[in-house]
């Protein structure tokens, strides 16, 4: 296991401030994978968080995934508190630091649109893991569909994010699925303004810039089997 340290350097730790750690740590692969949008959201909030990487070799060992809830990674330690499934850890990460929505209505909306997130990344999942050679004509064909649907929820909501006026947990989601996509098929968004001018602006908000130009994150390849 490698350890590795990253996040904002001005994030103040609010939590464990006499010992000056970081009140969070990502354990998983040396990929970008499930945890970007985790990662992201952490940046664009200010936070710190410690990385502990495992490799495929430790992985195989088995003595790790005996000790997670379902048997994979990642996993999210907050203190005490251990959590594994991405969308979970980045919903706990969304109602800590005010990323979820102003009131329930929202919050069932930000989830609506996460869960809707989740069914893209796992068609991405499964056509770059099972199906690359044979299915990514395919798979870039049907996009449209998908990002459609996005697209005019954009369009819709003049406030440039998907739920109320602020950026939520869905936002962080969209668009890091949005950039995986733009790597698979990098015209995917030139019939999509409301989601290019989503993606520009997520790109731009500073301390994602400053996350996704750091060499913590353009190290990592996106997938764990080189293909993107
Ligand atoms: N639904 C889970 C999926 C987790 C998952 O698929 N983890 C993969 C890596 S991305 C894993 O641990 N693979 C190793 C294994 O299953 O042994 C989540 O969102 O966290």
């Amino acid at each position: 296991m490698r350890h590795t340290h990253t996040g904002s350097a001005t994030a103040v730790n609010q939590q464990h401030p006499s010992t000056n750690m970081p009140p969070y740590t990502i354990t998983y692969f040396p990929v970008r994978g499930r945890c970007t949008a985790v990662r992201i959201m952490l940046s664009d909030q200010g936070q710190q968080w410690k990385e502990v990487v495992v490799s495929l070799e430790d992985w195989m060992k088995g003595d790790l995934k005996k000790t997670c809830v379902f048997g994979q990674l990642p996993k999210f330690q907050d203190g005490d508190l251990a959590l594994f499934q991405s969308n979970t850890i980045l919903r706990h990460l969304g109602r800590k630091h005010g990323a979820y929505g102003k009131n329930d209505s929202e919050a069932a909306l930000i989830d609506m649109f996460n869960d809707g997130v989740e069914d893209l990344r796992i068609k991405y999942i499964k056509l770059i893991y099972q199906e690359y050679e044979t299915g990514k004509d395919a798979y870039i064909k049907d996009l449209p569909n998908h990002l459609s649907k996005f697209e005019a929820v954009l369009a819709k909501n003049k406030s440039g994010f998907l739920v109320g006026d602020s950026i939520s947990v869905a936002d962080y989601s969209l668009f890091d699925v949005l950039l995986n996509h733009q790597v698979l098929s990098p015209t995917c968004l030139d019939s999509f303004p409301a989601l290019k001018g989503f993606v520009q602006r997520m790109s731009s908000r500073p301390k994602i810039k400053a996350f996704l130009e750091s060499d913590a994150h353009k190290s990592l390849p996106i997938n764990g089997n080189g293909k993107q």
